[in-house]
């Protein structure tokens, strides 16, 4: 993948400097974590260090970027000096004040990338989607096998570790970010870490995880019953989680606000008096980062459009009691979700 040509297109500037590891990773389509992007209308190079510069070389064979190795990062500013470069674009939030400092002093005229990343970010090509369709897939197969592995007195964090070796199994090169497994009145705790708290039966299991393929994460959220008949209460509040999220998934048009798709979702829970519980957005963009542009939220101003991935993510929170969440990975096509999971959301009882 090479996005330099087009990112330098949209961004009026006279050349482009880019050196956050994601943001790399979007332009070069080489994860690394240490090199610079530069880019103007004659070039890209890759700039990076001999434990990458072999394995850059290989992946960006036949392409329009070079690799190079960079000496230091000075090195690579005097370069950028050196070709006369006046308008520099280089994302400003991400900048370090040392390197603010190096490009201040320089004398150039700094640009701020970040918005035309972020909006060229949230909109996948054919191969973002396959990669995050192939993340989602192992996912949920992973899921599939732990659901008949989970056993009385197995602890969170061994729920947890054995989630994330058969991703790996399935092909993740990573998980996506930490595994949360959360038992009993742990769930109530949004991001719970887990820990050695053990299952028993008759407890709610909320398991919050996805996994990396070709860069690319996927990021789903089930919430089960473990022994024996579930509460009413817990089924209650489950019937309006999974209401709420088929009014998100059914509503959600091209077009709308983030702040829009979001009230779709905690306006049914409004009706079920339940909106309070619901403490955190609908949900977020999804791509190289786990969390990126749009927000799904009510400071959610981006615009949805086709092609954009997100989740879909309600949730309720009874302090002290049980929390539940249901979580799914989507895509807009056609100006309406289409999901990449298949896994069922009806309440699981094991
Ligand atoms: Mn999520």
């Amino acid at each position: 993948m090479d996005n330099t040509r087009k990112l330098l297109r949209e961004i009026k500037a006279d050349g482009m400097l880019t050196a956050s590891p994601d943001l790399r990773e979007y332009l070069t389509g080489f994860p690394s974590s240490f090199g610079f992007v530069y880019t103007d209308a004659q070039e890209s190079v890759f700039f990076t260090d001999p434990r990458y510069a072999e394995g850059a070389k290989a992946a960006m064979k036949g392409g329009f970027i070079s690799v190079e190795v960079a000496k230091s990062e000075q090195s690579v500013l005097d370069y950028i000096k050196s070709k006369k470069v006046k308008k520099l674009a280089v994302p400003v939030s991400r900048l370090t004040v040392p390197q603010y400092e190096a490009l201040r002093r320089r004398r150039f005229k700094l640009i701020d990338s970040t918005p035309a990343f972020e909006a060229a970010m949230s909109v996948k090509n054919v191969e973002e989607l396959v990669r995050i369709s192939r993340a989602c897939e192992i996912a949920e197969q992973a899921y599939a096998t732990l659901l008949g592995e989970l056993k009385e007195g197995m602890t969170e964090l061994e729920a947890a570790g054995y989630l994330e070796y058969l991703m790996r199994k399935c092909g993740a090169q990573d998980r996506s970010f930490e595994t949360i497994v959360a038992f009993g009145k742990n769930s109530s705790v949004p991001h719970h870490a887990p820990g050695d708290t053990k299952l028993a039966r008759g407890m709610p299991v909320l398991i919050d995880f996805g996994c990396r393929y070709g860069g690319y994460c996927s990021d789903m959220t089930r919430t089960l019953w473990f022994g024996g008949k579930p509460d009413e209460d817990f089924c209650a509040a489950y019937d309006a989680v999974y209401g709420a999220h088929a009014a998100a998934a059914d509503g959600i048009r091209a077009g709308m606000s983030g702040k829009e798709a979001d009230l779709l979702a905690r306006g049914f829970l409004r009706e079920k008096g339940l909106d309070k519980f619901f403490t955190h957005s609908l949900g977020h963009g999804i791509g190289i980062n786990i969390h990126e542009s749009p927000v799904l939220g009510q400071s959610g101003t981006q615009r949805l459009a086709d092609n954009m991935v997100f989740s879909i993510e309600p949730g309720v929170y009874f302090e002290g009691r049980f929390g539940i969440r249901i979580e799914d990975t989507v895509c807009l096509k056609g100006g309406k979700v289409a999901g990449f999971m298949k896994s069922d959301k009806k309440l699981t009882v094991l």
